[in-house]
């Protein structure tokens, strides 16, 4: 049972909001208008709250929830002692009254609700909605425009970082149907290649058009917009104009005339889907699916980096998400060339230390196999940390992985071959350099085996037994 002390316009206010789910509400005062009514719905006590008497003829031992809202503050006073004496247990929200900030500081009280404050934080938050909706506004300003002006150009180019991760190219879906709900069609562009099986099985399971920079004139575009990438190290290719960055790195070093980078957001996919819950847009199934990958993947399931947006993000995208599709992309049949080097790390592994594995692969085309064979090794028995390399062109491509919490896999790989990376996770690329010369492939996997070996186990501070 609820009871509400001072039926005012704040009490009102809150009746209103709580009788369609709480069936048993007591409301307390000393005059109310239309008491017939009322009571029709509610169990009206009329008479003074701080009189013990009308207390009791409410019930307020039975009390669940008491709810003090007068507004004056002897009589709020005065009720909260009484009720913290006849229902101690009860949960007690008593309202603030300004110039009183010590009303109730020596009673025990759950809850002191400043009407003020409330406000004022319902006043920031529309200030942000609205710097939201107007960047909106000029976002779609910039995309029409380019629509009116392009001539014979195509109006919009889309791109994501070099190599696209599920989460740039989520939100360059997102931004793509987004400009279509404006009357603006437009291209996605990658740079790199399409890595892990996951990505591939992600661009093909929701069918997505991504195309090629190489095979495409970014002269044919009047706008060109980069998806989860602001600097010139992750550009798919030059550019010598950018009108659009929407973004969450913080290693900015471009400038457009749209920026929208925040990088205390997880994933790109997050503020994309945020445009969708502003604009009141519903995404498809297949958009949701793609936001919903690409926010959990750049959080690695909601574990870093991860804010209040990306959750809300989530929980607004999950009613719409396709289940079986998402298990498809997280479950992709392994290639054949994935599983060769899987085979090849395991074949020929090293054990050093007793728990740390090196493993040559030798030639490989795919360096995506590389982590995805140092995954499968840490897999194996005994094993707490995989160092997986191979000869990717002209360079040797190391990734490792580690369950040992002593160890930490960026720093090794960045003080061994100027690598980086995480604590579990880190990966190195060296020049052959001289061993390109030796074309015997039995003496280049010794020669590769042995220097990598040797310079992994010096910084760890492993001598060899
Ligand atoms: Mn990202």
């Amino acid at each position: 049972m609820i009871v509400v002390i001072g039926y005012g316009t704040l009490g009102k206010k809150v009746v209103n909001l709580i009788k369609d789910y709480e069936k048993n509400i007591t409301i307390v005062d000393l005059k109310i208008d239309d008491v017939d009514e009322l009571n029709k719905q509610f169990n009206i006590i009329l008479g003074d709250a701080t009189k013990i008497e009308t207390l009791k003829k409410a019930e307020i031992d039975k009390a669940d929830i008491i709810l003090i809202l007068t507004n004056s503050p002897d009589v709020n006073r005065k009720i909260a002692e009484l009720v913290c004496e006849l229902n101690p247990k009860s949960y007690k929200l008593a309202r603030a009254i300004s110039g009183h900030p010590k009303l109730y500081s020596d009673l025990n009280i759950d809850k002191i609700i400043n009407i003020i404050e409330s406000g004022a934080k319902d006043i920031a938050k529309e200030i942000e909605n609205a710097k939201l909706k107007r960047k909106l506004v000029f976002l779609k300003n910039i995309l029409l425009r380019s629509k009116e002006k392009c001539g014979d150009k195509k109006p919009l180019l889309i791109l994501t970082h070099k190599n696209p991760d599920p989460d740039s190219i989520a939100s360059a879906i997102a931004l793509k149907t987004l400009a279509e709900k404006w009357g603006v069609s437009s291209d996605i562009a990658y740079g790199g290649n399409i890595g892990y099986d996951k990505n591939k099985a992600m661009v093909n399971a929701l069918g997505i058009n991504l195309i090629d920079i190489e095979k495409i004139n970014i002269d044919n575009y009047c706008c060109i917009a980069l998806v989860d990438c602001s600097s010139t190290q992750q550009l798919p290719t030059e550019l010598s104009k950018i009108n659009i960055i929407i973004d969450h790195h913080n290693t900015s070093d471009l400038t457009a005339e749209y920026m929208d980078i925040r990088p205390d957001v997880g994933a790109t996919a997050s503020i994309l889907t945020q445009y969708f819950m502003e604009l009141d847009i519903e995404p498809t199934r297949n958009l949701a699916t793609a936001l919903f990958y690409g926010i959990q993947s750049d959080t690695n399931y909601f574990r870093i980096k991860v804010s209040k947006l990306d959750f809300e993000a989530a929980s607004y995208l999950q009613p719409y998400i396709d289940t079986s599709l998402l298990d498809m992309i997280e479950n992709p049949e392994i290639s054949t060339e994935v599983m060769e080097v899987i085979a090849k790390a395991i074949m020929n592994r090293k054990i050093v230390k007793g728990n740390i594995a090196l493993a040559y692969v030798g030639e490989i085309n795919n360096r995506d196999a590389l982590p995805q064979a140092a995954d499968f090794l840490l897999k194996m028995e005994g094993i707490s940390t995989t160092f997986v390399f191979g000869i990717v062109n002209d360079e040797i491509h190391i990734s490792a992985r580690t369950k040992d919490l002593r160890l930490n896999l960026g720093e090794i790989l960045n003080k061994a071959f100027g690598g980086g990376g995480h604590q579990t996770k880190a990966a190195a690329r060296i020049p052959l350099g001289i061993f390109n010369e030796v074309k015997d492939k039995e003496a280049l996997r010794k020669l590769v085996e042995e220097a990598i070996k040797n310079k992994i186990l010096k910084i760890i501070g492993i001598k060899e037994e």
